[in-house]
């Protein structure tokens, strides 16, 4: 049955920019009549080609993803889909829609995220396009997005009666069929192809090993309740907070030892008898990982993954190079080293990954951000690097932190700490960035308290594949000891601005592992500060948020 398709006369917001993951505003923002509705027309201008084809639909569950998946359902119609894969109740973490699109070859994908940032109707929402390899759409991509919501003029839709998001199961919006899919079981199938499940259940069934997951009340908790707890048989009540809720239960889903303060200080009691923590974020494609007393840094987890791939079943036969974001501290560049394999160094967010995973370049990617992944998916996966991480401990019959600890031995140590100064002004951080760049050719040569500048450059990066150029990705401030300071604004937040400064600093010596990590940073905090002129500018004399 054909519908006909209604154009509703529309007019421009300004502001609709993708930032590093999508479009990300206060729910209140996005409730404005015809706001949402302008996006995703817009995201349908710029695609070509998607008549009759398949969209993957979900998202993480946060306050507004029901209403946000009608009115994408009714406008996929209008544009012509032949046919929406939905999650369940409207859910699909982001690796697993990645994992969706690429299993059905699907056209491309919505996903409804604002990731880690909190939810409920003052909390904020976000949406994003992914392509047919499952990843995060390109800049050139968003950029075509965002001029055309500048001059929107209508939007398409149909008139149909809202979909029963609540079973499995085929329905019909006009010609397009809306297939309710099971949102975890194509996603527990792939992981469960990567690793050695049986090893990892054996671990799982020992008394003298506990682990807990915490899913933040965010999307992974169907996903590890199933995967950890059926296909591995953890006992029942590994996996905490595991009921999905639209406000996170006033929380952030934010794995880190700020918002995942709980997890960390249960590892930290012996009495608790967990050997093993971790969580994952709003929408499933962060991690962190916990031993006894002790949070593993995302930068050394990566390089950890990398170094022991020869245990995992889906990467013993090799890695065919690593990639990370520019802020991710160097510790992944030595494994890379060893193991003879090229090292990518690539501007912040996923986006820039797929390209290299998509050539083959490489096989495992990283954040400093908490995000791990591989060419399992295009995007960042918790889950799986909880996986990973299971799999080593398994085979190694070793404590999460002895793991590092080897590690840090073998390779050195790359200190690393972030510290972001969220909800400053937003002149207030331009002002920053653009003296501190106006600045750069002055600083080479120049000594902060007893720590000499070598170099200072405002990250640009060229995507080896396909040429791609892309600029001001974060000023970089390299010392003559090797250590490094990096500053850039955030692309996710939804007021202010948010500073976020990186800091690391090697240390080969292993007698000198075991310094606090803030200790053995803290003549560099000094130097961020004073040549930043962080207090000075923002008024702010410490972050709010140290990972
Ligand atoms: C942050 C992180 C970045 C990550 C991005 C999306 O971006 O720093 O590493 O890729 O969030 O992750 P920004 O621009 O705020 O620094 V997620 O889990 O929020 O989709
Ligand atoms: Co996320």
């Amino acid at each position: 049955m054909t519908m006909q398709v209604i154009s509703v006369p529309s007019t421009p917001f300004s502001g609709q920019k993708p930032g590093t993951s999508g479009l990300r505003k206060k729910v209140t923002v996005f409730r404005q009549a015809r706001y949402l509705e302008n996006f995703v027309q817009a995201i349908f201008d710029t695609l070509s080609g998607q008549q009759g084809q398949t969209l993957v639909l979900g998202g993480d569950g946060r306050y507004y993803n029901d209403v946000a998946i009608q009115t994408i359902l009714r406008m996929a119609a209008a544009t012509g889909f032949g046919r929406v894969l939905v999650g369940r109740n409207g859910i699909l973490s982001t690796p697993a829609a990645s994992a969706v699109i690429r299993k059905w070859q699907a056209f491309g994908g919505i996903i409804l995220s604002a990731s880690h940032n909190s939810g409920g109707p003052d909390g904020d929402f976000g949406i994003k396009y992914n392509l047919g390899n499952g990843g995060p759409a390109n800049e050139s991509f968003t950029d075509a997005v965002y001029l055309r919501t500048q001059e929107i003029r209508a939007y398409d839709t149909v008139e149909s009666p809202d979909i029963d998001l609540s079973k499995v199961g085929e329905t019909c919006i006009g010609d397009m069929v809306v297939s309710i899919i099971d949102p975890v079981a194509d996603y527990a199938e792939l992981l469960e192809s990567l690793f050695d499940f049986d090893r990892i259940a054996r671990l799982l069934a020992r008394p003298d090993f506990r682990m807990r997951f915490d899913a933040m009340h965010a999307v992974t908790g169907p996903y590890a309740l199933e995967i950890l707890e059926n296909r591995l048989g953890a006992p029942p009540g590994t996996v905490v907070n595991c009921i999905p809720l639209p406000d996170f239960a006033g929380g952030h889903p934010d794995p880190n030892p700020v918002y995942a303060a709980d997890l960390v200080a249960a590892l930290a009691d012996s009495r608790s008898g967990l050997s093993f923590g971790a969580a994952s974020d709003g929408d499933g494609d962060r991690n962190m990982i916990v031993g006894r007393n002790f949070v593993v840094s995302p930068s050394d987890s990566l390089a950890v993954l990398a170094a022991n791939h020869a245990l995992v079943p889906a990467y013993a036969s090799g890695l065919a190079g690593v990639a990370r974001s520019m802020p991710t501290s160097c510790a992944v560049d030595r494994v890379a080293e060893a193991l003879g394999i090229p090292c990518y160094e690539t501007p912040t967010g996923w986006k820039y990954f797929g390209s290299l995973l998509d050539a083959g370049r490489c096989t495992l990617c990283g954040e400093e951000s908490a995000g791990t992944g591989s060419n399992h998916v295009r995007e960042k996966d918790g889950l799986w690097a909880v996986l990973y991480w299971l799999n080593i401990l398994a085979v190694r019959d070793l404590p999460a932190d002895v793991i590092v600890r080897e590690h840090w031995r073998r390779f050195g140590r790359n200190v690393y700490s972030r510290h972001d100064y969220e909800g400053i002004e937003i002149a207030q951080g331009d002002r920053l960035m653009n003296d501190l760049r106006a600045r750069l050719s002055q600083l080479p040569g120049s000594e902060y308290g007893g720590l000499r500048i070598a170099t200072a450059d405002d990250f640009a990066y060229v995507d080896p594949v396909d040429g791609s150029r892309s600029e001001r990705q974060g000023i970089r401030i390299l010392l003559d000891d090797g250590s490094r300071a990096v500053f850039r604004l955030s692309g996710t937040g939804t007021e202010g601005a948010t500073l976020r400064v990186y800091l690391e600093r090697f240390i080969a010596d292993p007698g000198q592992h075991e310094i606090p990590t803030q200790e053995a940073l803290a003549p560099l905090v000094g130097l961020a500060d004073a040549v930043a002129r962080i207090a000075a500018i923002t008024g702010r004399k410490v972050p709010n948020v140290i990972s």
